[in-house]
């Protein structure tokens, strides 16, 4: 939506294709019950609408689907943005023309389109992940994707519910499922650290009124923090503090609730295991704590993958859930799903679960899996599916060599989905939206990174993810999730603001690492330090 709005007020020609009937992206999709954004609301939002972000109500901490919805309706009202978009046109193909030295973009039912540039703004998690199950088209009852969610409603009343999956969609979706199912059994692969949102704590007018009177001084700060969020990073280590101290610590961070565990208590919690393990360990006690059957406390706990390595779910009410008596928790990693039967789940023992509802709460093909289900081609037919075999290349998460004048708004190896998506969007955009005024007023057609340029990207990207406790779990961060697909680190971790002044300083000496017409633009630095003498 930002993307359309700059290039047409930048003076372009501009449409926007979209797959749904309407816009919202995630937020259009994800309407699956209980579905709540794990940023606050205050910062969840567009930065460039100053008027528009003084009157929009905060209704809730954590905003609700709905409610993001609604507002992202009304941003598009407010712009004007419906008559730049075609809806219900999902995109097939992009593919490069050699000679034209342009663009064709088709679509599934068959609409071409011609373009001199392409900006992919299609979402990090956008492509659903459906495990495909022995039986599944036997399934005599209900079955629905949280990422692909019906816009009908769906009712659980009296229906015995299978979930598949623990992840953020799951931890959230299941205490309002459970809320009028007959029953639910939750089918869990991997137990999560899960967070309570505390979403039920009252907003204090007070400090709402505070912060739309800075609004924009905390917006320009946050474009320079690590996850594009306006909060203090923890400057203490876990291994200078005693065990009560620690305790205390988390406790607080705890009883804050949300984001405020997620950043809240030691530096060196992503970046060493004994801090790690503080906080870990935090955790699975409060799962005792909180779950009255030992048995399913100790299967809800996880301990295969150190706290934080996978993306961290914040709840309202998930390991509460279980204290009602029509909540089940199935281990399948001890016991896995065999197949679907026309009337539930068989697993592996032969236990079988009579379902008349499968909610699949199980992600996405993160970060690559929208663009990657595109056929995208570019110079002399380059598949870039083929060319990012090995994991996804990229310059800056932006462009790809051999693929001019394609850029992808939160790409791999760029922030995305590792900070509060609203400030990486921005960022692209207006890194775009300024490129392509560079390159108009300057009469350059075609613009590509270097090869170099982007292999040392990605391995900058790789290398700074390692020094993180990251690579260590099975997530969907590290394409883990997808059978098959390469184990590799997908956003960049070096934090918004770093990320920012690199692309600007790219930027600033005329697209560094970029090939213009056919020129590579060489880093002034290096020149010097190569010596023309
Ligand atoms: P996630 O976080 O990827 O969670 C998916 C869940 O589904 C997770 O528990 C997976 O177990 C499970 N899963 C995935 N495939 C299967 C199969 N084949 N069988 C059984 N269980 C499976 O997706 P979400 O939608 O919850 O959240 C995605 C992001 O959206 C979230 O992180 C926020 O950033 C917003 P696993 O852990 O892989 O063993």
């Amino acid at each position: 939506m930002y993307m359309v709005y700059r290039l047409r007020e930048s003076g372009f020609s501009v449409r926007g294709l979209e797959a749904g009937r309407g816009v919202g992206g995630t937020w259009y999709w994800n309407r699956y019950p209980g579905a709540r954004c794990d940023c606050e609301t205050m910062y969840y939002s567009f930065s460039f609408l100053t008027e528009f972000e003084q009157r929009w109500p905060i209704t809730e901490k954590y905003p609700p689907q709905p409610k993001i919805l609604e507002y992202l309706e009304a941003v598009a009202e407010h712009l004007d943005l419906h008559k730049d978009f075609t809806f219900e046109a999902r995109v097939e193909s992009i593919h490069f023309d050699d000679e034209r030295e342009r663009w064709t973009v088709t679509t599934t039912d068959g609409r071409v389109y011609d373009a001199k540039y392409v900006v992919t703004g299609v979402g990090g998690l956008s492509a659903a992940n459906m495990p495909k199950l022995p039986g599944q088209e036997s399934f005599r009852g209900e079955q629905y994707h949280t990422g692909n969610w019906p816009h009908e409603p769906v009712s659980f009343e009296g229906k015995r519910v299978g979930q598949i999956g623990t992840g953020s969609s799951g931890i959230q979706a299941l205490p309002v499922i459970a809320r009028t199912a007959q029953h639910v059994t939750v089918f869990q692969r991997t137990a999560q650290y899960s967070t309570p949102a505390r979403n039920e704590e009252p907003l204090d007018p007070q400090f709402l009124a505070l912060w739309k009177a800075n609004y924009q001084e905390i917006r320009r700060r946050t474009k320079w923090t690590g996850g594009g969020i306006p909060y203090p990073e923890p400057s203490v280590s876990a291994l200078d503090l005693s065990p009560e101290e620690q305790e205390a610590i988390c406790t607080e961070a705890w009883r804050r609730g949300g984001i405020w565990f997620l950043g809240g208590h030691f530096m060196d919690a992503m970046t060493d295991l004994d801090a790690n393990k503080v906080v870990g360990d935090f955790v699975r006690s409060r799962i005792d704590e909180i779950v009255d059957d030992p048995e399913t406390a100790e299967k809800l706990k996880p301990t295969t993958y150190p706290w934080g390595t996978k993306r961290v779910p914040i709840d309202s009410g998930y390991y509460e859930a279980y204290n009602r008596p029509n909540v089940s928790l199935v281990d399948i990693r001890a016991d896995p799903i065999e197949e679907i039967t026309p009337t539930g789940i068989r697993l592996a023992s032969g236990a079988e679960h009579e379902l008349d509802l499968i909610v699949y709460a199980t992600g996405f093909d993160a970060v690559t899996g929208a663009l990657q289900r595109m056929d995208i081609r570019g110079r002399h037919g380059e598949v870039l599916r083929e060319t990012w075999e090995g994991g996804p290349k990229t310059y800056l998460g932006l462009m790809v060599p051999n693929f001019p004048n394609l850029f992808t708004i939160t790409g791999p190896g760029s922030p995305s989905i590792l900070s509060n998506v609203p400030v990486a969007i921005e960022q692209h955009v207006e890194w775009i939206d300024d490129c392509l005024r560079f390159l108009r007023d300057r009469g350059i057609d075609a613009i590509e990174p270097t090869v170099e340029a982007t292999e040392e990207w990605t391995e900058h990207v790789q290398e700074e993810a390692h020094k993180t406790l990251y690579p260590l779990a099975d997530s969907w961060y590290m394409g883990a999730n997808i059978p098959g697909k390469p184990r590799l680190f997908l956003p960049y971790i070096g934090g918004v603001g770093v990320y920012r002044k690199k692309s600007l300083e790219v930027a600033e000496q005329g697209y560094v690492g970029f090939v213009l017409d056919g020129e590579a633009v060489v880093d002034p630095q290096a020149e010097v330090a190569h010596g023309v003498g």
